[in-house]
């Protein structure tokens, strides 16, 4: 796990105070986005899964074809969504009844346990919020590790059921975005052998020493959702996230290819999985990371708890060579997780772009690349678009 500094993404601070959102009967200026695209007024009528047209693909791990079709869906979507994942559904409502009654604490309490100025876990706002001019109607809990020193602080009589949730819940996740990693890798037709960048020396397991940050997402009822943005556009610093969301939608996938957002609908017991960079780096942008963001309800709360998985720390992170040739060069320089982290830290959505390698070729050879209304679009997204006209997705035009 990288070390607590100051550079970790999942740590740009409390620079704006927390809220009690219950309060606020109407909103803010200070939280007054403009107008949102995409499906988020659905979100009113709840019935937005319906009205898409493409929807994110489901895979069944049971399906004796899931690894082909979890290629299929990395690399259109870069997000799918897994059912039969073997975590079950009771630690799925164990673990969302946890964030549940860590949010409903009155916010006195909650902030006994904030964020420090120089940490990573802990209470807060959006771990983004310092790269954006408006604040988001969200608030989170981020726990790298054992979260027992802030459970105190919470819940000073009562801190042990917590721990013991986050602890099964660290472990069933860990186990299954190894099993994920294989699979994903085995789509792209690589195995054990060829996992070079974080084999070890004893050729032991090369995602020992991989692990992940939970953080959990809190996005109150909010009195004007078409104004207010839960979570703002981002794409996850991991190889991969595990997502479980309550029953109320509200995350959205930006479909490149089509330039719009598509909401991801809750499925019972379901688990929403998206590209990080790190994978998008190793496969050598043949599976793109997704950008993702949550917006919000006007009656309904909702919950998200995300596992953000990613490598020893140390370990360099590379294309692989079986992804690479003359015809398809390396993308990417190698970096290490904590580098990558810190380079997200200062420069966000830019950080992919600062790492690729200078090579003409590199172009023509990303896969994420599309062809748009005759323009062609690249994964590195080194001109801006408007996605909407707070948030600005990088995007390349050759
Ligand atoms: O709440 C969601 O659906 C998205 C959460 C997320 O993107 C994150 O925690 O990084």
């Amino acid at each position: 796990m990288p070390s607590r500094c100051k550079s970790h993404p999942v740590h740009h601070l409390p620079n704006k105070p927390c809220l009690d959102f219950k309060s606020l009967k109407e909103l803010p200026d200070s939280f007054k986005w403009a107008p949102l695209d995409g499906p988020s007024r659905a979100l009113e009528l709840e019935s937005e899964s319906e009205s898409e047209s493409e929807s994110v693909p489901v895979v069944d791990l049971n399906d004796p074809n899931a690894q082909k079709l979890i290629g299929l869906a990395c690399k259109a979507w870069g997000v799918f969504q897994v059912i039969n994942h073997g975590v079950s559904k009771s630690l799925l409502d164990k673990i969302e009844a946890c964030g549940k009654s860590l949010f409903a604490l009155p916010v006195q309490q909650k902030l006994k346990a904030v964020r420090s100025a120089d940490g990573v876990t802990g209470y807060g706002p959006a771990r983004i919020s310092s790269f954006f001019p408006k604040r988001m109607w969200s608030e989170g809990f981020t726990i790298v590790g054992s979260p027992l020193e802030h459970a105190r602080q919470l819940w000073p009589n009562d801190y042990s059921k917590f721990c013991a949730i986050i602890e099964e819940y660290q472990n069933e996740m860990n186990t299954l975005a190894e099993k994920l990693m294989w699979l994903i890798l085995g789509s792209l037709g690589i195995s054990t052998r060829d996992v070079k960048w974080a084999a070890s020396p004893t050729g032991a397991n090369p995602f020992k020493g991989a692990s992940g940050v939970i953080q959990l997402n809190s996005y109150p009822a909010c009195p004007d959702p078409s104004r207010a943005m839960g979570l703002a556009a981002h794409t996850d610093s991991t190889l991969l996230t595990i997502l479980h969301q309550s029953s109320t939608s509200g995350l959205q996938v930006f479909q490149e290819w089509a330039g719009s957002w598509v909401m991801v609908p809750p499925i019972s017991g379901g688990l929403v999985i998206n590209i990080g960079d790190l994978l998008h780096i190793i496969s050598n942008g043949l599976y793109s990371s997704v950008y993702h963001r949550a917006v919000v309800n006007k009656t309904r709360h909702r919950l998200s708890v995300a596992y953000l998985y990613g490598p020893e720390p140390n370990v360099r992170i590379q294309p692989l060579p079986k992804l690479s040739d003359a015809n398809r060069p390396p993308l990417y320089r190698p970096v290490t997780w904590s580098e990558y982290l810190g380079i997200k830290g200062k420069h966000f959505d830019k950080t992919l772009s600062l790492i690729r390698l200078n090579n003409d070729s590199n172009e023509d050879n990303d896969n994420n690349s599309t062809l748009i209304n005759g323009l062609k679009r690249g994964v590195d997204r080194t001109k801006s678009i408007k996605v909407d006209s707070n948030t600005k997705i990088l995007a390349a035009f050759a």
